[in-house]
């Protein structure tokens, strides 16, 4: 190892020499060390991204070549994940085909964006996917897709993966089938979804909600509810998806939510030391990322990185309905969330360039 040249004694330099042949370093001598990555909002168009999702099944079979047929939303400045802490992709499943099951520590969610006649089978409860619908396969339950449909099915996919790689937890089994047996239909879905009433005797002390199927019908249902009554400056018509038995947020690493933003609104700026990809599920309107304008429509994708103000807007006479997977639990269980309006200028940032991509 150099001797730092901020060493000018012998007395120092002697210091130095034992405490680095003993693995000690002496904090007044430490430097910066590696800057963190850094990471750019950026914005994905649907436009660009759906013809290449479906030329990927061209490409490449699952069970036969990889396990997942994926692309994923690559931020640049990383050169994993599309945050520091979750990743996410697109993934393509043709009819007939079957993604095998395994089971992993990284959680995931499923965000269904195209197609019916799939299912994901989490812990034998057999999911049907379709649009809208969010499908959770919380940390080492058995999961695997099918598609018994005759159309394509495309969803998003956000796992926790580097968050769980960093702290390196990642474990991984294969199921000695490609499909697991299934033991019930839309079991969960049935047994939680029920808003306030539940299963009276059912033990449901997993560390992960026991619902992991939440139909879009319901969703929707929910928003319209919200919107008639409040909303958030800051996220305007905005709901977290929760755990039926605590409340909380669905997973213990990652919340996902849905919002309206609602014609003619333009939220506040702030920020958070969470962050966020977003899936633009119906409408268009931009968001301003770090003073730059992200337009964006039907089926766009966008990151938002910790610590940046970002507000969104919506200046078309349709409402905009937001999916956003976000980091958010992790960050609050450390105590290490923080949040911050924008004060300026009436809560809206300065506009100083428009993303091109
Ligand atoms: O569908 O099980 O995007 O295991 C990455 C890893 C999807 C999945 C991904 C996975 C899956
Ligand atoms: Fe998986």
């Amino acid at each position: 190892m150099a001797i730092p040249d901020t060493i000018s004694t012998d007395e120092e330099r002697q210091y130095f020499e034992v405490t680095d042949r003993i693995q000690l370093k002496p904090g007044w001598l430490q430097g910066e060390g590696q800057p963190l990555p850094h990471m750019e909002p950026y914005l994905w168009r649907w436009a660009e991204v759906e013809p290449l999702v479906l030329k990927s099944g061209e490409l490449v079979t699952p069970d036969r070549d990889v396990e997942r047929r994926t692309l994923r939303l690559a931020t640049p400045g990383l050169d994993r994940g599309t945050t520091h802490t979750i990743t996410a992709a697109l993934q393509l499943l043709l009819p007939g085909e079957n993604a095998p099951a395994h089971r992993h520590t990284p959680t995931a969610i499923r965000w269904v964006l195209k197609g019916t006649g799939a299912y994901t089978t989490v812990e034998g409860d057999k999911c049907y996917m379709e649009p809208g619908d969010l499908v959770l396969t919380p940390s080492w339950t058995w999961h695997d897709h099918n598609n018994e449909g005759d159309e394509p099915m495309i969803w998003l996919d956000g796992l926790d993966v580097p968050l769980v790689r960093y702290l390196r937890a990642n474990f991984y089994e294969a199921y000695p089938e490609d499909q697991q047996p299934i033991v019930g239909v839309a079991e969960s879905e049935r047994k939680f979804a029920s808003g306030s009433l539940r299963p009276a005797w059912e033990d449901t002390s997993v560390p992960y909600s026991p619902l992991w199927h939440y139909k879009w019908d319901k969703t929707y249902e929910a928003l319209q509810r919200l919107a008639e009554v409040d909303a958030s400056p800051f996220d305007d018509v905005a709901m977290e998806f929760s755990d039926p038995v605590t409340g909380g947020p669905v997973l213990r690493t990652m919340t996902c939510w849905v919002q309206m933003i609602r014609p003619g609104i333009a939220t506040r700026a702030h920020r958070q030391t969470s962050c966020a990809v977003y899936q633009v599920y119906q409408g268009e309107g931009y968001s301003v990322i770090d003073g730059q304008r992200f337009d964006w429509r039907e089926g766009d994708f966008f990151v938002v990185p910790p610590w940046v103000w970002h507000e969104h807007a919506n200046d078309t006479g349709d409402e905009a309905v937001l999916f956003s997977i976000q980091d958010i639990p992790v960050l609050k269980d450390m105590a290490l969330y923080r949040e911050e309006p924008y004060e300026e200028n009436a809560g809206h940032q300065p506009v100083t360039g428009r993303f091109k991509g």
